[in-house]
């Protein structure tokens, strides 16, 4: 177990699980807390045993945001000297799967956190929100450019400036999460869900997130380009010989990961 200050993580099997250890406060996100995180993201993430990173939180909540105490003083200086963004940043380098298992509040950065993730799962009775209009601030941390993306300008503005919160069959039906799984079985179900895709061959995996990262960015030629590098460069890997022998000899594939 690989335990800090405010995370805990542990493998289980192929997946390396994280989980947000703050709960007398929800949860909420200070700089060393978002900097253990990221830096077990990227240990898993180097950690050959893992296949799926999974995310959630202790107690009652997955976040509750950042830590306004650790804001209430900054400025615009203290915040460019400080650069707190650098360790969020690091999470979109993350070659892995991420899943964001999240209930309770996910609020403000706590959002933000689950949206740099790749996949998100919820039980029925989470909260979605951004307050931050009510502190005077803004999300920072993505939350405008993620949630843009997902649903439009529109329901993103109309979402930002009320500070509302919306529960989880509401973000599932808009696409802003993925699924939304009964409480009492949250956790096995979304275990299910992570070894359901560590069973697939990981390089494959792999260059399928990365080319999906390159659809928001490029043109659609440039992304049909990429992809097609990608899709070439499978072809020297063993995964593949192995997966389209299974198929013509009609057995199930091993995969060995390279
Ligand atoms: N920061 C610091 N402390 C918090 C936070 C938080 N975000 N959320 C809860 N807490 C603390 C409370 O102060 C309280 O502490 P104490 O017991 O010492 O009084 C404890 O957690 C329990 O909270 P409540 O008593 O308020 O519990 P309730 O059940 O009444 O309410 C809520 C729970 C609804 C979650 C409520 O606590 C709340 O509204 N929290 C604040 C939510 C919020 O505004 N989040 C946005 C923060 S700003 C942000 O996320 C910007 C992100 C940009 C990236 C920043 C990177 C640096």
């Amino acid at each position: 177990m690989l335990t800090r200050q405010y995370v805990k993580a542990d493998v289980d099997g192929q997946i390396g699980r994280i989980r947000l250890n703050r709960p007398e406060r929800y949860n909420a996100l200070n700089r060393t807390m978002i900097r253990e995180i990221v830096k077990v993201m990227e240990q898993f993430d180097q950690d050959e045993t893992v296949a799926v990173i999974v995310l959630s939180g202790e107690g009652k909540s997955f976040s509750a945001g950042a830590d306004i105490d650790e804001m209430v003083d900054a400025t615009p200086i203290s915040m460019e000297l400080l650069d707190p963004f650098a360790d969020w940043d690091r999470i979109s380098r993350l070659h892995k799967p991420l899943i964001a298992a999240v209930h309770g509040f996910v609020l403000g950065g706590g959002f933000e956190l689950a949206l740099a993730c790749d996949l998100i799962y919820a039980t029925p009775e989470t909260q979605f929100g951004f307050p931050e209009v009510g502190l005077g601030v803004m999300p920072g941390a993505g939350g405008t450019q993620r949630l843009t993306r997902r649903i439009g300008r529109t329901r993103a503005l109309e979402w930002l400036w009320t500070g509302e919160r919306m529960l989880a069959p509401e973000a599932e039906r808009l696409g802003i999460i993925n699924r939304v799984f009964a409480s009492e079985q949250f956790e096995q179900d979304v275990m299910t869900r992570a070894h359901q895709i560590a069973a697939q061959p990981p390089i494959s995996v792999r260059l399928i997130k990365d080319a999906v990262d390159k659809a928001g960015d490029l043109s659609l030629q440039d992304g049909m380009d990429h992809e097609r590098r990608n899709f070439y460069l499978l072809f020297g890997t063993a995964d593949q010989t192995e997966g389209m022998q299974a198929f013509l000899e009609k057995r199930q594939p091993t995969f060995k990961g390279n």
